[in-house]
């Protein structure tokens, strides 16, 4: 690295930081490649899938066209997993706007997914469903019309299947609904009942869940801004008696629609924030960004007051395998938002072939993965696939920061395409124990260098990846 390049990194991060914006040691928001918000996980066979709105980046009001989906088994490296469902999906509803916030859950080996969207005719709000085979979608629109006919405030399903299996689905603005759904989770019986016990302060975003032989309702409460309000019951219908706040309304973000996890023995609240659109611009334009705290239930079941959401986020719970296929849009972190100038960071890019990769990289972009276990030195080699079009450029890897020390250079020379992919090998020494791998893309053109799909450590005496 040149001197000059770790003086502009130093410098850009030492100006984000005191800007209060995004810090170089930010783990929230926990996407960064695109504005998402609405979070949805769904924990199942060990892996969080985080179902997520997208607001588009011309967005000023809402502009959301489709839902996406991220994984994790860490809770700090999400991997990007694209479109799972769009307005496409729905043909008969309106097509420019209004993909609003879904929620899918699981019931014997098929995958649901919820959604509010709107018809042409007012009023406009109705909730659709997807279905799939797998948890990566695509859902298909199994019905050919809405699950929940069109009325005001049609908005924000959220699901869950009870112990009895009897299924409920309540949603709502201003409003809370609920119906309870059929065994094919496509159709309802008996009466949309209208929640006389509305908690306090209720807006939007309910989210349903039992822990504990206790049921819980979160929701976006108070406007605005929104804060997280939550009640809870001894009945999956009620009634509801308001326990306290989750996190108070806070201006930094005008709404807050929760989605709430237990993971591998510890409790996760998402919701979002505006973070990365301030820190592209002082305008308040509809881009939010997911974000992610830790929590603990009191032992009656109650929840403390979470703070805001933190730069620093949760911790990582374990660490990441990098001797087995690792796909490149699998990150903590990427130089977009911690040089201030996201759209020179780099982003992702979706298609039938291959499905997920990274694209957009420029000299100076970085990855980084959190927490990846060298083992105990026997890392030899590192492989990846990539597709160029240009002269290419190089990947470096770095432990532990930007600039920490450096463990092997990838040369990416031009492939004859940005779609044409190869896999690239160069022999890396030095890492040994977990540590943060930092991927650093350079080149001398300005401009696009490569296309980066996955990688793979090797260790000694492996068998090269082909
Ligand atoms: O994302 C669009 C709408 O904004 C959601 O449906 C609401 O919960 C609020 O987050």
């Amino acid at each position: 690295m040149t001197r000059l390049y770790k003086l502009r990194t130093l410098a850009l991060c030492v100006a984000v930081a005191l800007s209060e914006s995004v810090s170089c040691g930010a783990q929230n928001p926990i996407i960064q490649t695109n504005f998402t918000a609405d979070p949805a996980p769904l924990v199942y066979n060990g892996t969080v899938y985080l179902y997520t709105s997208h607001d588009e980046e011309d967005a000023t009001g809402f502009h959301m066209l489709n839902w996406k989906l991220y994984t994790s088994t860490d809770m700090v490296n999400w991997t990007d997993h694209g479109t799972v469902a769009s307005l496409k999906t729905f043909p008969w509803a309106v097509q420019s706007n209004d993909a609003w916030a879904p929620q899918a859950i699981e019931r014997n080996g098929k995958f649901y997914l919820y959604v509010p969207i709107s018809v042409p005719e007012r009023p406009k709000n109705v909730i659709a469903v997807g279905v799939s085979d797998s948890p990566f979608g695509p859902f298909k629109d199994v019905l050919g019309h809405p699950l929940i006919d069109k009325a005001i405030g049609n908005i924000d399903p959220t699901v869950f299947v009870d112990d009895d299996g009897q299924a409920y689905l309540y949603w709502g603005n201003p409003n809370l609904w609920y119906v309870k759904l059929n065994r094919d989770m496509i159709s309802y019986s008996g009466d949309i009942v209208k929640v006389d016990s509305k908690p306090k302060n209720y807006q939007e975003g309910p989210w349903f869940y039992k822990r504990n032989s206790r049921y819980y309702m979160a929701y976006a409460s108070h406007c605005c801004p929104e804060g997280i309000g939550y009640a809870m019951s001894s009945n999956p219908t009620g009634p509801w008696e308001y326990k306290g706040m989750i996190m108070d309304p806070d201006s930094r973000s005008s709404g807050n629609h929760p989605g709430i996890i237990d993971y591998k023995g510890s409790s996760y609240a998402f919701g979002f924030n505006y973070t990365l659109n301030f820190a592209l611009t002082d305008v308040h334009r509809e881009r939010r960004s997911i974000t992610l705290a830790k929590f603990s239930y009191n032992s009656d079941g109650t929840i403390s007051t979470l703070p805001w959401w933190s730069k620093e986020g949760v911790p990582q719970v374990g660490t990441l395998n990098p001797f087995v296929r690792v796909e490149a849009e699998t990150m903590a972190w990427e130089s977009g938002p911690t040089t201030g100038v996201w759209t020179t960071g780099v982003r992702t890019a979706q298609d039938d072939k291959i499905g997920v990769y990274v694209t957009n990289i420029t000299n100076g972009d970085f990855i980084k993965v959190r927490g990846v276990d060298f083992g105990a030195n026997q890392v030899s080699s590192f492989t990846a696939s990539v597709a160029s079009a240009s002269n290419g450029g190089s990947i470096e890897l770095h432990l532990d920061s930007v600039d920490g020390p450096k463990i092997g250079s990838l040369p990416v020379s031009s492939t004859g395409g940005w779609n044409k992919w190869k896999t690239k090998t160069t022999t890396v020494s030095g890492a040994t124990g977990a540590h943060d791998l930092y991927f650093l893309f350079r080149g001398d053109v300005t401009g696009q260098l490569f296309n980066f799909d996955y990688w793979k450590l090797s260790k000694k005496g492996a068998k090269q990846p082909k």
